[in-house]
């Protein structure tokens, strides 16, 4: 005996695919498995009628013709005889090739919905459409809305994420998620109203602007001076064996044994932050740290003679893509950026204009913000040169590294 089979919830019906069903065109595929012994062939009848009843006209009928048990069949209803917002019922039964009829299945029944919703509403206090909204690293409440009475879910696409949302209420179906835009400048979101039949509204597009914080940045030139070019205003303070000798820009810091050190911090390392620095070591012996603060770490890591850079227990290691791994006397650029808000560690090693457009970066995801406190210390333990530190509270795009690098 056919046992019938939800309809086909890619192309007929969404959220209620078995009787009483929805679905969303004229011609649905109605559908039954048939178990039967395997080898043996059916022909089975679907008929479709106003009513559940055989006094009820039947409006439209058909035979799939025999096919082999066990398996799934389907018949069309053809265009032109069902309509929307009515209630259709339907069986069927099954014949054997001796000519024997099953019984018919159970009465099953549907209706068509092919109204689609309209298009939502968007808006959002903190990210107004078109216009500039909250700083970098706010969480942002975005707000749909639609007049559909029967809409049950939005579909939301903001630039790389993406999701659904059940709708609530009644008058207004409404719903609303909250994101934190994880850059600034101009984002576009895209929402989309769905009926339980999965009739889909056209895309609401809502283009808003994150504000970038204000810059906020160290930088030392270390050209005979530890100065803070910056606006941080972090001058650096010199101690044990420091000189200057020729760097990647004008002079560096040469170092033997001593360090210079701000007076307090200069990035949040609970923050975004990223910081760069040109260096040239002298050797490739020992834990060698090109700068640090708190729970942030950019050095050499004599073990694997690699880059490295760390923040807290995440720690990202590289070798440059066009200099190889480290080595002794050769000018290399390193930046190391925690993203706070995507939880991404990276370390880039560039150095010419080539790996610019190769960058040999790694990535550790799910890193972690650490809070601590702390002076920005250049140079310990460090043998050889360090030019042009630059440190950021803010994370850094690719190519503004790059453009650093391109020296
Ligand atoms: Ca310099």
């Amino acid at each position: 005996m056919p046992v019938p089979e939800p309809f086909n919830v890619t192309t007929d019906c969404s959220l209620q695919c078995v009787t009483p069903a929805l679905v969303r065109t004229t011609t649905p595929a109605l559908g039954v498995s048939i178990s039967g012994a395997a080898g043996y062939a059916f022909d089975t009848t679907f008929e479709v009628r106003s009513a559940p009843s055989v006094k009820a006209p039947v409006l439209a009928n058909g035979r799939t013709g025999f096919l082999m048990a066990p398996t799934t069949v389907r018949w069309t209803v053809p265009q032109g005889i069902l309509s929307a917002d009515t209630p259709y019922f339907w069986r069927a039964r099954s014949m054997n090739e001796r000519q024997m009829f099953s019984r018919w299945t159970a009465w099953q029944t549907f209706s068509i919905d092919q109204t689609r919703p309209d298009v939502p509403t968007v808006s959002s206090a903190e990210y107004p459409e078109d216009q500039w909204g909250a700083e970098l690293g706010t969480e942002g409440t975005f707000s749909f809305s639609s007049n559909a009475a029967d809409v049950v879910e939005f579909l939301y696409h903001f630039d790389y994420d993406y999701g659904r949302v059940e709708a609530t209420g009644t008058g207004p179906r409404v719903a609303s998620v909250r994101y934190t835009p994880p850059s600034s400048m101009s984002h576009l979101l895209a929402v989309t109203a769905i009926d339980p039949a999965g009739n889909t509204s056209d895309p609401r597009h809502y283009r808003f602007l994150v504000t970038s914080p204000p810059e906020r940045y160290s930088n030392w030139t270390l050209d005979g001076t530890t100065i803070d070019s910056g606006n941080i205003g972090a001058d650096g303070i010199l101690s044990g064996d420091v000189s200057f000798g020729p760097g990647k820009l004008a002079d560096a810091a040469v170092f033997n044994g001593g360090t210079i050190s701000t007076a307090a911090s200069v990035v949040d390392t609970a923050d975004s932050f990223t910081v760069m620095a040109w260096v040239n070591p002298r050797d490739l012996s020992g834990s060698q740290t090109i700068a640090a603060q708190g729970a942030l770490r950019l050095y050499l890591d004599a073990t694997t003679n690699a880059w490295c850079g760390s923040l807290g227990t995440t720690v990202a290691c590289a070798n440059g893509q066009s200099w190889g791994p480290p080595t002794v006397d050769q000018w290399v650029h390193l930046a190391l950026r925690f993203d706070a808000i995507r939880g991404t560690l990276t370390i880039f090693v560039m150095g010419d204009w080539e790996s610019c457009w190769l960058p040999s970066e790694r990535t550790e995801v799910g890193a972690a913000a650490v809070a601590s406190v702390g002076p920005l210390v250049i140079g310990d333990r460090w043998h050889g040169a360090i030019d042009e530190v630059w440190a950021y509270r803010r994370a850094l795009e690719g190519v503004e590294i790059c453009m650093a690098a391109d020296k």
